[in-house]
Formats: C-alpha cells, structure tokens, sequence
C-alpha cells in the first residue's frame, strides 16, 4: 500500500528566456535550458522534477548535456535494475554515482513528487516539514551600477522580502554594500561571491566587508577550499556560508567541524535531491547552524520542490526562494508561485509539489525529449 511502482521516465528540454538578465561572478544567465523529469508509475500517476544544472559548468562541474546524458546512460537503467519501491530508497540506489547530483535530484524529486500524489498528500508532509509558511529572501545579481541596485533593493523590500543577498565579485564589492548599508541600516543582508576570492589575495576585502553587520558572506572561497574557508571564518565576525562546497552530508560534516562555516545554504540539485538534503538540515541543525534553500534560477517546479524541501525544522533563514514573476513572464505551473506582503510563501495543501503542471506550456517550449522504460 503506497508502495511505487516504477514504469516509465521521461525527459523533456525546455528553453526558458529569463525576463531580466541575472549576473554573478562567473558569467551572465540570459535564460535555461531546463530538463523537466516525469517518473511514472505503472497507473500513469507522474511525479515532476528539473535538473538545475546551469547551461555551463561555470557555478559547478554541471551542466545541461552531460546531465541528459548522464540521466539516460546511468540513473535511468540503475533505478531499472534496483526496482526502487519508494522515494527514500533513489539516493542509496544512485550513491555509486560519484558527483551528477544535479542529474540524480531531478529524477529523485520527481520521485518524491509522484510517491506523494501515489499516497495523496503534500510534499511537505511527506518529508516531514514542521511549519506551513516559509520566508522568502531574494538574490540580487550584479548590477550596471548602484544606482540600479538601490532601486532593485528598493522594490524589493517595499515587496515584502525579509532578507536581501546582493552578488559581489572583485572590484564590485565594499562600494555596493556601502551603498546599500547606507540606506537601509538595519536590513538583513547578506553577500554571494560565488568562489571568486582567495585567502590571500583578498583578506582585506574580507576584513572591510566585515564591518558592515552583515548577515553571512556567501561562498567567498572556491569550492574545495575547506580549509581556507576556516581559516577565513577565524578572522571574520560575520558568517561564512557556504554554497558550492557542501555537496553531502559528509562535506556538512566536516565543514562545521572546522568551523569553516557557520551557516549552510542547501540547494536540492547540488547535493542529490531530497533525502541528502533532509540529512543535511537535521545534522546543521543538530549542532545549531542555521540552514536556508538557496535557488538556481528555478522553474515553478523546481521551486515548488524548494517549498516543500523549506518547511523543514533546520530551514529557519529566509531562502532564495522568490516568486516566478521575478524570473519568468509565464511559469509552467499554475498557479504561478507568489509570495505575501510579509515575505512569506504558504506551503500548499494540495498532493505532491501541490502545483499543477502546465502541460501544454512545456509543449509549447519542449525542444528534445527522451523516454525510457523500466
Ligand atoms: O549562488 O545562489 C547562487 C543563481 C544561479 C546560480 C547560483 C546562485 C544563484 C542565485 C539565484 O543566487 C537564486 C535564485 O534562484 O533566486
Ligand atoms: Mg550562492
């Protein structure tokens, strides 16, 4: 009874033009190229996740190609052979799959989706969420100049949003916060590097940012420096958190341990869908570290699993999860996500993601699809 029964997985690539362009310190994103996954058991109930690998491995090794690929050659026949009966079980199946977590989380929400419409009730539920009603935060990418970033951050805060990230790089930095800090003095904020300084090289940018009371100073460091990220948070006041580090719950682990972090932002692709996920909120909130959901520039889908996944107890900072009127002219779910005037997004009550899917929209911008049996 509830038990799934795995039939089919189908891939669709849609083309999805952003409505502004979003810039960070690896590049500016026009628009993405989205694979929709449906998993779908064998009374043609279907489950919906997205795969937020970025078009180019510039955020991650990720990227669209590889991952169709990937989700075809590899995860697909694995799921096949393993007769995966529920959701919880897709991550173990997948674990001899070393990094593609971005590949592995879109077939593994999808499956979290469809065993929740299986068993009819919410997402949220199904994992466990402990609240309702979610706090948004948003991410706001480097600017033409500050003037346009004060008036995005205005509107912003007149929308409801409880807390502002602003992307910074080399040489857009210190300036823009002042700028910022200037006018609103006591807002949560919060910077995004995206791994563009090093130790060294940077320390005093770091030291200077560090006066202005900010919430976290996000993934300052590359990726795999660990240790240089605890070697920084010693010097530092303010938090570190980190993003493109923390890929499982054993990078969690041994970041915290070091104290190279004092925060982490969970992104369900990066670390493999939702199970690793859940683990890594119930571990950082274990030994008190704050944990919020970050986004990808996600589709309705993508962010409904990103509802569901922010109910959870460890998820207590707002999370860049913002409404599709930033991002898209028509989202592919309906209704489209919006947030309250409190900054605050209600988890929906109806089954799975508790979205409906706009089928004949993700036909109208499908360019390949792909179908598997199993
Ligand atoms: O680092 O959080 C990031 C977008 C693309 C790639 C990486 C990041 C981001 C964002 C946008 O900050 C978050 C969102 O979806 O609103
Ligand atoms: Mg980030």
């Amino acid at each position: 009874m509830g038990e799934l029964t795995l039939q089919r997985i189908e891939l669709v690539e849609i083309d999805m033009p952003l409505k502004h362009s979003f810039e960070t310190s690896f590049g500016v994103t026009t628009g993405r190229r989205v694979i929709l996954v449906r998993a779908i058991d064998n009374n043609g109930n279907a489950g919906y996740g997205e795969c937020t690998a970025m078009e180019r491995p510039f955020y991650n090794p990720e990227s669209v190609d590889p991952a169709w690929q990937v989700i075809i050659k590899t995860i697909a026949p694995m799921l096949a052979s393993a007769g995966v009966r529920t959701a919880a079980d897709v991550n173990e199946v997948l674990s001899p799959i070393k990094g593609n977590r971005m590949s592995i989380a879109a077939v593994e929400t999808a499956i979290w989706d469809l065993e929740a419409k299986i068993r009819d009730v919410p997402l949220h539920k199904l994992l466990g969420g402990s609240r309702r009603e979610i706090s948004c935060g948003v991410s706001i990418g480097i600017q033409a100049n500050t003037e346009v970033l004060l008036e995005k951050v205005a509107k912003e805060i007149d929308a409801g949003y409880q807390r502002i990230k602003i992307k910074i790089k080399p040489g857009k930095d210190i300036d823009l916060v002042e700028a910022v800090r200037k006018v609103y003095p006591d807002i949560l904020l919060s910077v995004d590097a995206n791994s563009a300084y090093e130790l060294e090289r940077d320390l005093d940018v770091m030291l200077a940012l560090d006066e202005y009371g900010l919430l976290m100073i996000e993934q300052p460091l590359t990726a795999g420096d660990i240790l240089d990220h605890a070697k920084l948070q010693q010097k530092l006041r303010t938090a570190i958190c980190l993003d493109e580090s923390i890929s499982c719950l054993r990078d969690a682990r041994q970041a915290i341990e070091i104290d190279a972090c004092r925060i982490i932002n969970i992104k369900l692709g990066r670390v493999g869908g939702h199970s690793q996920a859940r683990e890594i909120q119930e571990f950082a909130h274990s030994k008190g570290v704050p944990v919020w959901c970050g986004g990808m520039l996600e589709t309705g889908i993508g962010r409904a699993h990103n509802i569901a996944m922010s109910t959870l107890p460890g998820f207590v900072l707002p999370g860049d999860v913002s409404a599709s009127a930033r991002y898209w002219k028509e989202d592919i779910v309906e209704p489209p996500i919006e947030v309250s005037s409190r900054g605050t997004i209600e988890a929906p009550s109806g089954a799975g993601i508790g979205y409906t899917v706009r089928e004949s929209e993700i036909e109208r911008l499908a360019s390949r699809r792909f179908s598997i049996e199993l």
